[in-house]
């Protein structure tokens, strides 16, 4: 159980040259079908999610070579469906819509238009990381099986990095998909772009509807010391071993904070653990598997293990908020990188997964699917003694309730040295470590 966190140290320790070890974290950016809404911002401004929707007139180029200039982006009034268009019904049949729904035009009903989704990348390289790049998954589905396809092209500032063609009459060209890694600057723009071009040529419209679209994530590369606590790998019916203890925040002043707010509840420590008897729910809430507010098909549904949980809803008597604290340890202070993630399998319910340092929210994730979502957070200059919480509450847009909140979650984190501190600190934090496992 220990033996990974022992082994990335050794590892730091003796890899490092002078700043620490390369780590890469993960960030869930964009998802174009989840993100989608229409609204009509001012050309050239993102909507709140980072998206505008556009079009791209193919035949009035005429070097017929798509640039981010050439984008036109829908305005007001320019609906389709539940979706944008540059007429409301009938040709131009261009279409961007919910659901990554859209339809390109032909030439063979006027203009050929280009449908485009835009992402602008605002995300400038956070603070003490050390390099960033960008990672697109696209993709393409025929959403009218009938002959000929379409195609999508996907540009990163301009520049084309991915393309597939899709054939109607090939059951398997009919849905493609890829990934490709992209280096972007903020302001950048990432365009998914729709055309009637098939696999076999083909530029007429006839039965183009297709889904097209994809997500955007970012790594991100900090230079660590290495992983000082993971709350999977370390996960146990100890309290207090690893530093992990384990229970649930309640009694709530603000059941929604957002970053630099806090929730105002009290963190109550589950009574018992590994070796204490049966599960009784009074003085034992270890069950030999989890922590568990009740082992009955009954509320409260307050449970964790080691991958996942489950919160307490309003619609029970009590919120409660399944919290996996750790408390920072002598030589473990400093400014640390928490790398956090959340996925729900059962497709249903929503969860937010929170992460709180001494009481107050410092990021956030939320999900009502099984896409895994991925975020990080720096917290600079933590003390000896200070909490991370890690916290699944029952929030998902604005619902409080716990129906199918089955959540996986989980965090991990690493010390980031202050510039220029090197390899005597790695070794003075690989004995401090050592010692306090071996206790
Ligand atoms: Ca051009
Ligand atoms: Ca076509
Ligand atoms: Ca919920």
């Amino acid at each position: 159980m220990r033996r990974p966190v022992l082994f990335s140290l050794l590892a730091a320790a003796s890899v490092t040259a002078a700043s620490g070890v390369p780590t890469v974290v993960r960030e869930t950016l964009a998802d174009s079908n989840l993100d989608f809404v229409v609204s009509f911002p001012a050309a050239g401004v993102p909507d709140a999610n980072g998206w505008n929707y556009g079009y791209y007139d193919y035949t009035a180029d005429g070097d017929s070579t798509y640039s981010t200039g050439e984008f036109i982006q829908f305005v007001s009034g320019q609906t389709r469906g539940s979706g944008f268009g540059v007429a409301a019904s009938n040709a131009p049949w261009t279409l961007v819509g919910p659901g990554n729904d859209g339809h390109p035009n032909g030439a063979n009903n006027g203009s050929e238009h280009w449908a485009i989704r835009r992402y602008t990348a605002s995300a400038a390289l956070p603070a003490r990381a050390v390099s960033q790049s960008f990672e697109i998954n696209w993709l393409i589905e025929s959403t009218n099986v009938n002959p000929q396809g379409a195609g999508i092209r996907v540009f990163a500032n301009g520049n084309e990095v991915a393309s597939g063609f899709t054939l109607d009459s090939d059951p398997a060209q009919r849905a493609l998909s890829g990934t490709v890694n992209v280096a972007l600057n903020p302001g950048d723009v990432i365009d998914f772009a729709l055309t009637p071009e098939a696999a076999n040529g083909d530029r007429g419209d006839g039965s183009d509807g297709s889904d097209f679209g994809g997500t955007i994530n970012r790594a991100v590369t900090f230079e660590t010391l290495g992983v000082i606590a993971d709350s999977r790998l370390e996960f146990s019916g100890v309290q207090g071993q690893d530093d992990w203890t384990y229970g649930y925040l309640a009694t709530f002043a603000n059941n929604q904070p957002t970053v630099g707010q806090s929730p105002g509840g009290t963190f109550n420590q589950y009574a018992g653990g590994d070796g204490q008897g049966a599960w009784d729910g009074a003085t034992q809430f270890w069950s030999g598997t989890a922590w568990d507010g009740n082992t009955a098909a009954a509320q409260p549904w307050t449970f964790t293990n080691a991958t996942d949980g489950h919160p307490n809803g309003t619609n029970q008597p009590e919120e409660q908020w399944i919290t996996k604290r750790w408390t920072v340890p002598a030589g473990e202070d400093g400014n640390l990188l928490v790398d956090f993630d959340l996925a729900k399998s059962n497709n249903a319910g929503g969860t937010t997964l929170f992460v709180l340092h001494n009481g107050e929210v410092v990021d956030s994730v939320s999900s009502n699917n099984s896409t895994l979502q991925e975020d990080f957070v720096v917290i600079e200059g933590a003390q000896v003694g200070d909490t991370i919480d890690i916290a699944l509450s029952p929030l998902f847009n604005g619902d409080t309730t716990d129906g199918s909140d089955a959540s996986q979650f989980g965090a991990t984190i690493y010390l980031i040295p202050e510039p220029g501190v090197g390899a005597l600190a790695v070794t003075a934090l690989f004995g401090l470590a050592l010692r306090r496992r071996r206790r």
